[in-house]
């Protein structure tokens, strides 16, 4: 099983492609002959975390690709890495705006993502889906839901993959919808393929 999730909308937008996006991809990836559920997060600091762990004991899946929006960015962000700090700019669904806090009380620093990143990036790129490696999820809700992926999975001991995507709006990054759809699809694609990735240079300064 492959299990995908969005975000509810956040912040004042009335949407988050996230959830569409999401709910798109598994029903693609299950027709095409890969079982894949999506589920939808809400954006609030004290319930996004359990309401991911229930869903991966529920689903026990292989492969998890979480999303959200990142309503700046110009292209699908490929997530590199989850910090243990949230730092909320805004406050979430539930008002709560918590700064400089741990996800996780005396866990590690950072966890990398688990998804061949690389592999992702060039399958995207050939599709024509503008893509960049981004290399933090920020210090808010989706930061807090990578972090605490990454580390439910470090602490399963199993060899289950996972990471994070940020998406954009589709009308800031000039793609239709089904894109979206279609990179999350192409995503669990390279990471279906195994974790071996490549060397293509996608780095920043900052
Ligand atoms: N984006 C926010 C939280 C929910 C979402 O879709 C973020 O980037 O943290």
């Amino acid at each position: 099983m492959i299990l995908l999730t969005g975000f509810e909308p956040f912040g004042g937008d009335p949407l988050n492609p996230s959830g569409d996006a999401s709910r798109r991809a598994a029903e693609l990836l299950s027709e095409s002959g890969h079982p894949a559920t999506a589920v939808e997060l809400p954006c609030v600091f004290s319930e996004a975390a359990g309401v991911l762990r229930r869903a991966l004991q529920d689903h026990r899946p292989e492969l998890v690709v979480c999303t959200g929006l990142n309503a700046a960015a110009g292209a699908v962000m490929l997530e590199r890495v989850a910090l243990n700090v949230i730092d909320a700019r805004i406050p979430d669904n539930a008002g709560e705006q918590p700064v400089d806090v741990p996800v996780v009380p005396g866990a590690p620093a950072a966890y990398f993502t688990t998804l061949p990143l690389k592999r992702a990036l060039a399958a995207l790129q050939r599709e024509g889906i503008p893509a960049q490696v981004s290399q933090s999820a920020g210090t808010f809700v989706c930061n807090q839901i990578f972090y605490t992926l990454m580390h439910e999975l470090a602490a399963s001991g199993q060899a289950r993959r996972g990471g994070f995507v940020h998406v954009p709006f589709p009308a800031v990054a000039r793609v239709d919808p089904e894109s979206l759809a279609t990179a999350l699809v192409l995503v669990v694609r390279e990471a279906l393929e195994g974790s071996a990735d490549i060397s293509l240079g996608a780095g920043t300064i900052a």
